[in-house]
This record gives C-alpha cells, structure tokens and sequence, in this order.
C-alpha cells in the first residue's frame, strides 16, 4: 500500500521521505519520469529491503524556479509559502537583486520577508527598505552575529515554509546557524543515528521549527538567480504597478518609452519609488536577453 510523504532532502539519485512518523526513508524513484522536490508531497512503498520507492508526486501547490546555466527554468523546491529574502548593510546592497527575489516571490506566488542582516553595522535604515515597507512588505532587522532579532524571523516563519535566500555575504549561513542553534531543529537530526546517516551530501534538505515553520535550504537554493519568464511576467512582479497596468494607451505597454503610460505617470507623480523603477527597467532588459537566448520564446 502507498504512503504519503514528505520529501525533505534531494541527492542524486534518491530522495529522503519522511513519513506520518516524522522517520526519514531513503527511497529511490520507481521512473525517471518523477522529479521529486524538496517540498513534495509524494506517495511511497516500503520496500523488503528497508528503502522506499517512490511512486507518485501529488500536485504542486507553488514552484520556486531558478535560471540552470543554459537560461532555462529549474525547479528548486515545491510547496514553499515563504521567501525570506536576505541584505545587509554590507556588502553593498544590489537592490536589484533584491527585487528579483521579489519578483519571483509574487510569481511563485509566495509571501516575501526582507531579513536585513547585519543591523549592527547599519547607522540608519536605508530609504530602499523604507519604500519596500510602504508597499507592504515586512522587514526584519537582524544581527546573526549578536543573537538580535532572530525571534521576530522565527515568529514570521511560523507555519510557513520558507527558503532564505539573498546575496553572496550577508550572513545567510550565519542566520540559519544561528536560527538553527536556538530555535530550529534540523529535521536530519532525527535520523542521524538511522541506517544512512545525517544526507551530508543532499542538495537541499528541510529544517523545521519548533512552532511549526519549516525552511529548504541548501547552498543552491540560497543564491539561485530566480526565473522570469517575460516582461508580462515582470511587471505582475512589481506590486506596486498593480493599480496602474491596463490603464496605459498601449495594451503592450512595457512602461519604457510609450506615451501615454500610466506607470511613468504614477511614477512622474512619486507614487512608484524611482529606485523600484529602475529595477523594473533593468530587470527588463534581463528578460529580453534571456528571451534572446531562447529562439521560439517571446512574450
Ligand atoms: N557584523 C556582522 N557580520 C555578520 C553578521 N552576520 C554574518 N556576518 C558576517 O558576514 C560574513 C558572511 O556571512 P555568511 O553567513 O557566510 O554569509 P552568506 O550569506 O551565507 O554568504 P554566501 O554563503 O557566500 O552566500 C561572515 O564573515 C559573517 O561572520 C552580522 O549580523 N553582523
Ligand atoms: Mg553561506
Ligand atoms: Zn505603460
């Protein structure tokens, strides 16, 4: 008979699945057709020899996708309801990349969270998080190397399932040590004793919190260069352009150089903040270039 399960960890050729016992399974997969995530819910069978196979991967309700080296989506982790975005004072915040991880959180869709590490390097809030607030995002101020404000992102994650991501050096790593060693029990940990060991060599496992939340991590997924499809896509992307899309003169408008454009009015009145449209047009001209590079794609 089938069981449900939990994927929580990825290797190469198998899968971890953890069942309605909270126990680990390694289990290969009965065809090269399943393509488990982190995050699936899949059904299993308990094999003579002490493995599981896996024979079905139930409907997914969300799919965070990155870019693989050929500019193609990659699906990283499956049922995420949370992106817990990191920056830091330093290095030099790339707000650009931070908007992406936006993006792709509205696309995905999941609920973002800004963690801005680092807070006591930081002399004053930067006007970037204060625009992101106003347009309702939630911002954490943390300090992984001094223990500060680690308890409101562990109360943000409550019943979520989170992925943190962000920028090279702004202290993921340290955060999650630091969530892992006050709060958050490794779901690994529970099996370690168990026939194969901690899944050192996983490329994404699942963490999970004493109140509930849970986070995917691995090394992939924290700097992974999120996937957007076109600009249609994009500018779904940017929430606060919400209220002005369909309003332009053209229905094509992309908001760069159109007359008549709703978006560069609300923008010419400051109701966008300058710095979000940049983003917007910068991130445009990534799209296109990634659509160069796929002949047969446009949109
Ligand atoms: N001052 C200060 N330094 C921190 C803080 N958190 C992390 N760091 C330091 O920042 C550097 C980078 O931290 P990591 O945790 O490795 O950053 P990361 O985001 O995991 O980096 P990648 O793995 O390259 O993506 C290390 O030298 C940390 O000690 C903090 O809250 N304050
Ligand atoms: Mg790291
Ligand atoms: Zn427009």
């Amino acid at each position: 008979m089938p069981e449900r399960g939990l994927v929580v960890a990825r290797h190469r050729r198998h899968v971890s699945v953890e069942d309605a016992a909270r126990s680990w399974h390694r289990c290969g997969l009965r065809s090269r057709r399943l393509r488990p995530l982190v995050g699936d819910e899949v059904d299993w069978e308990r094999q003579a020899d002490g493995t599981g196979l896996v024979t079905g991967v139930a409907a997914r309700r969300t799919v965070l996708s990155r870019i693989d080296s050929r500019g193609r989506r990659e699906p990283v982790a499956a049922n995420l309801t949370q992106l817990l975005v990191v920056a830091a004072p330093a290095p030099i915040p790339d707000w650009t990349l931070l908007d992406r991880y936006l993006v792709a959180a509205e696309l995905t869709p999941v609920k973002a969270v800004i963690v801005f590490n680092k807070r006591d390097l930081m002399s004053a809030e930067p006007d970037e998080l204060q625009d992101l607030r106003a347009i309702g995002y939630p911002v954490c101020l943390t300090s992984a190397l001094h223990g500060d404000g680690l308890e409101d992102v562990a109360e943000i994650m409550q019943d979520e399932r989170g992925a943190v991501v962000g920028q090279s050096g702004t202290g993921k790593s340290s955060l999650i040590n630091a969530l892992l060693g006050e709060r958050l029990q490794a779901v690994g940990a529970l099996t370690g004793k168990g026939a194969h060991g901690r899944h050192t060599t996983s490329s994404a496992t699942l963490y999970r919190l004493a109140n509930g939340g849970e986070f995917i991590d691995s090394p992939g997924v924290r700097n992974f260069a999120p996937y957007i499809e076109s600009i249609a896509e994009l500018q779904l992307g940017f929430r606060e352009l919400s209220p002005h899309l369909g309003r332009c003169r053209f229905d094509n408008c992309r908001h760069l150089a159109e007359p008549d454009c709703a978006v560069k009015a609300a923008l010419a009145e400051g109701t966008i903040a300058l710095r979000r449209y940049e983003s917007y047009t910068k991130l445009c001209d990534l799209v296109e270039s990634l659509q160069a590079r796929q002949p047969g794609k446009s949109g």
